[in-house]
């Protein structure tokens, strides 16, 4: 390898698999504890406790990461693969967010981070340790610091030309390299990503993100109940949501995504809703052991794709539906129930008030009572007024 010290290192970091590699300085962002700490202060991240005051000290404190870091060299991935082809009249299919589709990425950068590490060690001398996304480091802000873009309102690292659809990853390291300069770009007047957000989960002006509200916090991170007034907006979306970024112009025509994302078979970005309901824990991990989904466990992948059935799902779901209302889990029952109101809103109201009044004889847990009464006074206050209506011409 020719030339100076730091483009020796991008240039194996290049070799390991990572076509965007920047450099910053390993010094403590107080902009970024402050805006995370502001975050924490007011609640919006929601049931993550990881994320408290020690964590956030950590994450933006690269000399806590790696004793004598020096230097973040920080990589990016491509995360933009097509969508595969998706089949039209057969039963409803979930969508997956792109990024979680193909190979886990965490395992994907893994690899290759390890292999820089190894690189920095042995032919430099230094001490080095990466992290990608659990780390305690904040990913963004140092990727901002490092170059690779810059933060736009959705929160998200925009790379010139390929805007959102990047995934990152970080080295900490010992050798002290040329830091590369932020970029001076800003999203100027656009908001398209505040305006795209079905659930009104990013500021009005931008640069926050509710984690509460986030459809990717909500069938990813969250445990136990969704709430309510918030299922309908979350669509067929079953694990992620990548709105922000669909909405987003910069990238937005540059289809590139690193191969080991891209989803194997087509049903991994849209899986069949109605298969997810009865696999067990060992199916689930038969069926998702090696993917990002594994971080939802049975019990989310079942609940997410309950309410994605209640928006989507039709008449021949309801069998599988009415059997989930016998799960073990009472988050999946009761989520199952909501389902079952929804589509017996939408058709087959006799069907759907029958498999709900004879769970709710058997039920023992309060709030999947509660779903079971809610979903049945909402099945018959829908009915009533047709019904006296009809009552009142025939009469
Ligand atoms: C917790 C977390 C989440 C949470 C909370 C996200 C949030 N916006 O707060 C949830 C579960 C909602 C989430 C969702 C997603 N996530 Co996430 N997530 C993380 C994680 C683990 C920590 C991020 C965090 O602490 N957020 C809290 C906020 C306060 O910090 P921050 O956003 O990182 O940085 C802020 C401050 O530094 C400050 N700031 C600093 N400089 C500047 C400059 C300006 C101008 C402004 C305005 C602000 C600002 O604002 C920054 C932006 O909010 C990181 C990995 C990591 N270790 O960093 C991945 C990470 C951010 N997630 C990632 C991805 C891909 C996603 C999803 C797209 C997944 C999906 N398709 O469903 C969505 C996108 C949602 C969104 N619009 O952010 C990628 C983002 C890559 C990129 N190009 O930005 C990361 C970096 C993981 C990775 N290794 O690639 N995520
Ligand atoms: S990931 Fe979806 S729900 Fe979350 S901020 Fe982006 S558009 Fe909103
Ligand atoms: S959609 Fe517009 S405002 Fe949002 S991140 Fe992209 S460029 Fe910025």
């Amino acid at each position: 390898m020719e030339g100076d010290l730091t483009s020796r290192v991008k240039a194996l970091c290049r070799e390991a698999g990572f076509p965007l590699v920047g450099v910053a300085a390993a010094v403590p962002d107080e902009r970024a504890r402050k805006a995370a700490e502001a975050a924490l202060t007011n609640g919006l991240f929601g049931t993550m406790r990881w994320m408290d005051s020690a964590w956030i000290a950590r994450a933006t404190d690269p000399g806590a990461f790696l004793a004598g870091a020096r230097t973040l060299v920080v990589v990016a991935l491509p995360a933009h693969t097509p969508d595969p082809p998706r089949e039209t009249g057969g039963p409803a299919r979930g969508v997956v967010a792109r990024y979680a589709r193909g190979r886990d990425y965490h395992r994907v950068f893994e690899s290759r981070l390890r292999r820089v590490v190894r690189r920095l060690r042995e032919e430099f001398g230094a001490e080095a340790r990466a992290t990608v996304d659990y780390g305690p480091l904040l990913e963004r802000p140092y990727a901002a610091a490092a170059g690779l873009g810059w933060v736009g309102k959705s929160t998200m690292l925009l790379a010139p030309g390929l805007g959102p659809w990047v995934l990152l990853g970080v080295v900490a390291t010992t050798l002290e390299l040329e830091p590369d300069r932020p970029m001076r770009k800003s999203c100027g007047s656009c908001r398209r990503c505040i305006v795209a957000c079905p659930t009104g989960a990013i500021a009005e002006d931008g640069g926050v993100v509710d984690a509460r509200r986030c459809i990717s916090y909500l069938t990813i991170e969250h445990r136990g109940v969704i709430p309510r007034e918030l299922r309908a907006a979350m669509g067929a979306r079953v694990f992620g949501c990548d709105d922000c970024l669909d909405a987003c112009p910069v990238g937005a025509h540059r289809w590139e995504g690193d191969p080991e994302l891209a989803p194997p078979e087509p049903g991994r970005a849209w899986p069949v809703l109605r298969e997810l309901l009865p696999l067990g824990e060992e199916e689930f991990a038969r069926r998702y052991r090696g993917t990002a989904l594994m971080r939802a466990k049975r019990e989310g992948m079942a609940r997410n794709a309950c309410v994605a059935l209640g928006n989507v799902g039709d008449r021949g779901d309801l069998a599988a539906l009415g059997q989930a209302l016998a799960d073990g889990s009472a988050v999946v029952r009761g989520h199952a129930a909501w389902a079952i109101g929804e589509i017996g809103r939408r058709e087959a109201p006799g069907e759907a008030e029958r498999l709900l009044a004879s769970r709710l004889a058997d039920e023992e847990d309060a709030w999947v009572k509660e779903e079971l009464e809610t979903a049945l006074d909402q099945l018959r206050g829908a009915r009533e007024p047709a019904e006296v209506e009809a009552g009142g011409l025939s009469g």
